[in-house]
Order: C-alpha cells, then structure tokens, then sequence
C-alpha cells in the first residue's frame, strides 16, 4: 500500500463526517490514473452481463477489479485504502468494486439512489471512493444530498422489477431469502442483469430530488483526476448527465468497511455477494471480521 501525496485535514474529515461526502483534491499520484485508466478499459473488454439491460453503451459492471490486474493492484496496493481509513480512523476492509463507463458522447446521468440496500451488509462504516482518470465537471459528475447519510432511512433499490410481474419467480427468491440465502447464487457472476432483481416492495423509493431541486441541499464538484470522491455508504447521490462530453466518463468506485459493517441478507438483493464469500455461508448479523480471507484487514491506525 502507498501513501496519498498528502495526508487527510481535519477539515476535510469534519467535511466528510457533517456532509457525508468530500472531495479529496490532488492525493492520487499520476502512476495510478494510469493504472485505472489502463484497468478500466481492461474491464471493459469483458462486460459482465450486469449492465445487458441498461440503455445505450452506458456500463455499470460489478467487482471489475476481478477482471483486471491492474483494478486489483487500485485495491490492495494505491493509496485509497489509507485513505479511507484515515477519514474514518478504524480498521478497514474492502468489500467490492464497481465500474462506470460512460462512452464520449451524450452522457447519461445516473438516477438517485442510496447504496445501502444493492449490497448484502449494512453499518456505519461504510465508505466509498469514487475515482476518474478523466476530467468530470460539475455537469456530469456526483451529486450528494448533503447530510442525507444520517436520515436513518433505507430505501429501496432503483433497479430491478416488481415482484407482481412474476410471481413465481418472486416466491422462489423469497423462499431463499426465508432459508437466510442469498437470493442471487454464484451463477449470478455469469449470466445475470442488473435490471433482472425484484425489488423489496416494504422500503420507500428514494424522494424526486431532480423534480424538486430547491427542496434539497445537493452537493456537486468538479473533479479533476488526482482527486479521490468519498461519500458515505449510506447517502443519497446519484450522477448529473446530459451533456455532451469529448472523452469518456470513466470511473472505478470501492466500497470499503469498517469495524461496525455486518452480513444482511436482503429482501431485494440485486448485486451477487463477493464471490469468495460465498463458501462461507454468511449469516445475517455476522461480522466481515469473520471472513478473514475474504475481507484481510486493509488498513488500521498505528498503535502509539
Ligand atoms: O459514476 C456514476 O455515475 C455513479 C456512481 C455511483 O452511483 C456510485 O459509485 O455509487
């Protein structure tokens, strides 16, 4: 693991734990976008199926960093482990990585959402650092609803279907989800789609913050690459799209976990769990510290 090119402010760790998200500026070291720009594309030769039923060439893959050596060295080897377990001041582990690939052209936005519910933990400690190779203004770039990290609300997930439209196959889930399985099995690395999921029809749809702007505090950046997004697990954010851009809108996104983070398994689930998890059988309630070999410790603090 290799240090940011400089350390983390109070400032910006007040930043992050008030607002729920922070821009780092100028902590990535050029030999890294080089390894994400060079990974990302890497990643993109071998979609995953994931991303089959999403419009245009827009590419949301999951756990990438599977794929390319190079988004695995992002992960155990680059900075953002120190720094993401600097701003929270625990021990961290990762839990999986994310590609967005967004082709020149018309970029699309991404919709509102919050993360908690696409993913089988649940806690506080939850980060995610958000990296682009590329330039990424203020227009198509992340936006936050500031604070909105601490509503203490879960919503439910954007993607996916309702369980009305298929019955059986609603039930089939559901029985898994009843027998503390998770509903999606290893065969979901292969032959899966983001938009196949029945969604968990108790949980509240995030609020129309695009039809109600002013309504809500909404946090934006542009983001030059070198720069580090962290926002927390828990907030409500999507991407502002639109426009039209020359180059690419690439980025490689990491969920990290801390001490607090635990197994769920959900109703909804619409993302398999890491892949070596599986052999473990996780039950809910279960610590990531459990799974040693799937989740080594990341970074801790040093001991005086
Ligand atoms: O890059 C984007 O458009 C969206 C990123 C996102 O939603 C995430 O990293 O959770």
């Amino acid at each position: 693991m290799t240090h940011p090119l400089r350390p983390i402010t109070d400032n910006e760790r007040t930043a992050f734990h008030r607002d729920g998200a922070v821009v780092l500026k100028d902590v990535l070291a050029q030999e890294w976008l080089t390894v994400v720009a060079e990974g990302l594309e890497e990643a993109h030769t071998a979609p995953d199926g994931m991303s089959s039923e999403l419009p245009g060439r827009l590419r949301i893959d999951q756990f990438p960093a599977y794929k390319s050596a190079g988004l695995g060295r992002m992960v155990s080897a680059s900075p953002i482990a120190a720094i993401v377990g600097s701003m929270l001041g625990k021990p961290i582990r990762f839990y999986m990585d994310q590609m967005f690939y967004k082709p020149a052209g018309f970029i699309p936005p991404t919709d509102w959402h919050q993360d908690t519910c696409y993913y089988n933990i649940e806690g506080n400690d939850v980060i995610r650092a958000w990296v682009s190779p590329d330039p990424v203004p203020r227009d198509i770039s992340i936006e936050v609803v500031r604070g909105s990290h601490l509503w203490n609300i879960t919503y439910g997930t954007v993607a996916g279907h309702d369980p009305s439209a298929d019955p059986h196959g609603a039930a089939q889930a559901q029985a898994r989800f009843a027998e503390q399985k998770p509903i999606l099995g290893r065969d979901a690395f292969e032959n899966w789609s983001y938009m196949d999921g029945f969604f968990d029809s108790s949980l509240p749809l995030p609020p129309d913050i695009n039809g109600n702007r002013d309504s809500f505090d909404i946090l934006g950046w542009d983001y030059t690459p070198g720069d580090v997004l962290l926002f927390h697990g828990n907030i409500l954010h999507g991407a502002a799209g639109g426009a039209t851009s020359p180059t690419p809108r690439r980025a490689h996104a990491t969920l990290w976990a801390g001490p607090d983070v635990r197994y769920i398994h959900r109703r909804g689930q619409v993302l398999p769990d890491p892949i070596k998890l599986y052999d473990h059988e996780p039950m809910t309630g279960q610590s990531l510290s459990e799974f040693e070999d799937v989740f080594p410790l990341a970074w801790a603090p040093q001991q005086n």
